[in-house]
């Protein structure tokens, strides 16, 4: 037997009945959810158990096979995109559940997902904390691997805030558990924070233990159509104060108007301006209704000039659905209209406006017919920069231009090149700039130590050029 047929045998056994080869089969796995990547892997396997996961690596150490997990494949950094001649470690079928422990933590596979995730965390009267438009598909592994955020990071943080404890194996099969019932375990390197962000490059995550907290029973969500980036982050401080807030989101009118129209149906607002969306929550408002608490700082708002027209309180259920969805379904609208460069950054707040309001001359220096969509998180001051063709898609040349004129200007800002969604295989450049030499040296050694043949999802990450 060849090498190759070696390895495909071994990679049979690991997983019997678990591996698919064939072309068409493995082209879910193989394309990024924006379309701009797409990858050639020799295999697709989707373990059922974590032995069957260990195996599977073990298998790949041994013939040196490069290693890509994913979980829904719904990333935007083209991190979970398997290189030619990889496999794709789909955890797709790693979906066993745990009881809901007396102290609201629930261990879950990796495969499970945000969706399947809060359904259980509601039949057990609490919530996960931590929601994403892209949760039906999205899975818990992936949103550790990535440490994804999403519109609560502000209240209950990131996929680190929510994760105490993983399983997951290392690249020549062995396991780390540590999916402790403990809430509190003080002893030496924390290796769950270590795994949970580093995007496949360390280890394969099989499990997570994830901290649900307690729901409101009150919410109301408000929009607000800001004439302009000065006024609403004129009214930073006043938004920040609302009560009970889980979280502020900001877009600009063109972008609520493409998410509209996705929707088919017009901005509740007027759209020329500048969108904050905010979320209240509370169970304990000393009595009035969450709305009666927020009205002084309604109030407080309007007299610093946001006028009534400007302003959408939305209490019920269905009404509070849809004016989220002025916000979630930008990045779908954006995907509707094309394939466009996509950036996810942060600046420091006293940059933010300054850094919204140049944007486009610095994207249109490179291209000038290229259309920049901007959207985020506010109180983060996260930009979620997106920059779609006047048609078609860029060719690359202009694509990675675009990325590297705006990510210089975010470095001369002393913001991040990523916010939210990682490093992935987009700004692998990127990384020295950002962390600096020492800082990069010492992930490498990390990553030296823990897969030395380095078959874990390589060419994220680092830049392995
Ligand atoms: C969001 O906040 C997501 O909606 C997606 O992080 C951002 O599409 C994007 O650029
Ligand atoms: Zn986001």
């Amino acid at each position: 037997m060849d090498f190759d047929s070696e390895f495909d045998a071994a990679l049979d056994a690991a997983a019997p009945g678990r591996i698919l080869r064939d072309v068409d089969a493995m082209a879910r796995y193989s394309t990024d959810w924006t379309g701009r990547w797409t990858g050639s892997p020799r295999a697709v396997a989707r373990p059922r158990t974590v032995e069957q996961v260990a195996a599977i690596l073990a298998a790949c150490t041994e013939h040196r096979v490069a290693v890509v997990a994913q979980g829904g494949n719904t990333g935007l950094v083209g991190g979970a995109v398997p290189p030619s001649g990889s496999i794709v470690l789909s955890t797709e079928a790693l979906t066993a559940t745990g009881p809901v422990r007396e102290n609201g933590s629930v261990t879950v596979g990796a495969g499970v997902t945000l969706h399947d995730l809060e359904r259980l965390a509601q039949e057990n009267g609490m919530t996960a904390g931590l929601a994403l438009a892209s949760g039906a598909s999205a899975t818990v592994g992936g949103v550790a691997a990535t440490n994804a955020g999403g519109a609560r990071v502000l209240r209950y943080g990131t996929a680190r805030d929510r994760i105490s404890g993983v399983r997951a194996v290392l690249a020549h099969g062995d396991v780390i558990d540590r999916r402790s019932a403990l809430r509190k375990d003080n002893t030496g390197y924390d290796l769950t924070d270590l795994v949970v962000g580093s995007e496949g490059t360390l280890a394969v995550i099989t499990d997570v233990t994830w901290k649900l907290v307690a729901p409101h029973s009150d919410r109301v969500v408000l929009a607000m159509s800001f004439t302009d980036a000065q006024a609403a982050t004129d009214a930073l401080t006043t938004l920040l104060s609302l009560p009970g807030l889980d979280a502020l989101e900001w877009a600009e009118g063109s972008a609520v108007e493409r998410a509209a129209a996705q929707l088919d149906t017009t901005p509740p607002l007027p759209s020329d301006g500048f969108w904050v969306f905010a979320e209240l929550g509370d169970s304990h408002v000393g009595g009035g209704s969450l709305v009666d608490v927020a009205e002084p700082v309604i109030e407080s708002l309007s007299a610093s000039g946001l006028s009534e027209n400007r302003i959408a309180v939305a209490a019920s259920a269905a009404d509070r659905r849809t004016l989220w969805s002025f916000r979630e379904r930008i990045t779908e609208s954006i995907s509707a209209a094309g394939i466009p460069v996509k950036l996810d950054v942060g600046v420091p707040a006293a940059e933010f406006r300054a850094f919204v309001e140049s944007l486009s001359s610095v994207v249109h220096a490179v291209e000038p017919s290229a259309i920049p969509v901007l959207f985020g998180h506010f109180a983060e001051s996260n930009i979620h920069v997106n920059i779609l063709p006047a048609e078609g898609t860029f060719p690359e040349p202009v694509a990675e231009a675009l990325e590297d004129a705006v990510l210089e200007h975010v470095l001369s800002a002393g913001g991040t090149v990523s916010a939210e969604h990682g490093i992935g295989r987009v700004k692998t450049r990127w990384l020295n700039r950002q962390r600096g030499d020492v800082q990069v040296r010492a992930m490498d050694a990390l990553k030296s130590a823990w897969d030395p043949n380095r078959i874990l999802n390589p060419g994220v990450l680092f830049d392995d050029r």
